[in-house]
């Protein structure tokens, strides 16, 4: 299902990206300099108990280890790591970091967040291509403070394109492609028309398809828009919307749908959709 000649998701395209983007902006070793040796330990310990606990309930063989070896190796080499850590690891990092909040639920922000995209003002058309393939969406909404105050904030949104392509991560797209930054007012207020993504295949050609195919999973997550939802004096926001009746929102590969991110989107006779989402935020404390 390409459009535009482009081929199909690659591991090469995607996965390798990914692992370029994440050293491009992150120190990650930075932030955990000064973790006590306590807590290092106890982590790792835990980690590998629960491997050699697993070995031994399964009775793991030498082949099943030296292919484990392997492909461990190959997750590397084919930059699949992010990948692989935000489809299976994050939504439970994500889990623990926000449980206190009594503002919006969110999501995993996923290997393909590029910060720095196009500022937009309030009433914005996400950068898209001429023709752009997708129902057009028309999202309306604002950002307030769990008291109700309304927020001069920033919806920073990036999503697939009809084909589940990412701009930076796949070829042949314009760089900011369905990449935007949207600036509320003081009323709060955003109204941003784009396209509907379309749901997001994971490369099955590399390391992480390879897996999934000899457990005999499926690649899918369903079809997806990413924001980072910012506000002076408040805690960033990362979430995900879904689009009701998506064959994967029960079985997402990713583990990041919740019936709180679910969109209800109206059809409208002009061929678009109409969608209402409004974004609360908690004050830092
Ligand atoms: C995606 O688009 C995504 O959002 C996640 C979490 C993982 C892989 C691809
Ligand atoms: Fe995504």
């Amino acid at each position: 299902m390409t459009t535009f000649g482009k081929p199909p998701a690659s591991a090469a395209s995607s996965g390798a990206s990914a692992t370029e983007r994440f050293h491009a902006d992150k120190s990650p070793f930075e932030a955990v300099r000064d973790v006590p040796a306590e807590r290092v330990s106890e982590l790792a310990r835990e980690v590998l108990d629960a491997v050699h606990e697993t070995i031994r309930r399964h009775r793991v063989t030498y082949d099943e280890y030296n292919a484990l070896k392997a492909w461990l190796i190959s997750v590397g080499q084919d930059g699949e790591w992010p990948l692989f850590l935000d489809v299976w690891v994050e939504h439970v990092v994500e889990e623990v970091a926000t449980s206190h909040r009594h503002g919006n639920k969110g999501s995993i922000e996923g290997p393909y967040y590029v910060p720095g995209s196009p500022e937009l003002g309030a009433d914005a058309t996400m950068p898209m291509r001429d023709g752009e393939i997708g129902t057009p969406l028309v999202w309306e909404g604002t950002i307030t403070s769990t008291d109700g105050r309304p927020l001069a904030g920033k919806v920073e949104l990036w999503h697939a394109d009809s084909d589940g392509f990412y701009s930076q991560f796949a070829p042949g797209l314009p760089e900011w492609n369905l990449r935007g930054s949207i600036s509320t007012g003081p009323d709060g207020a955003f109204r941003i028309t784009t396209i509907r993504p379309a749901p997001y295949q994971i490369p099955t050609d590399g390391s992480c398809g390879k897996l999934i195919a000899a457990a005999g999973w499926h690649a899918w997550r369903p079809a997806h828009l990413h924001v980072k939802v910012s506000a002076p004096g408040h805690e960033l926001l990362t979430a995900q919307l879904y689009f009701p009746g998506d064959p994967h929102n029960g079985d997402d590969i990713a583990t990041a749908v919740k019936p709180e991110l679910m969109l209800d989107p109206i059809a409208q006779p002009d061929g678009s959709e109409k969608v209402a989402y409004s974004f609360v935020l908690d004050p830092e404390s």
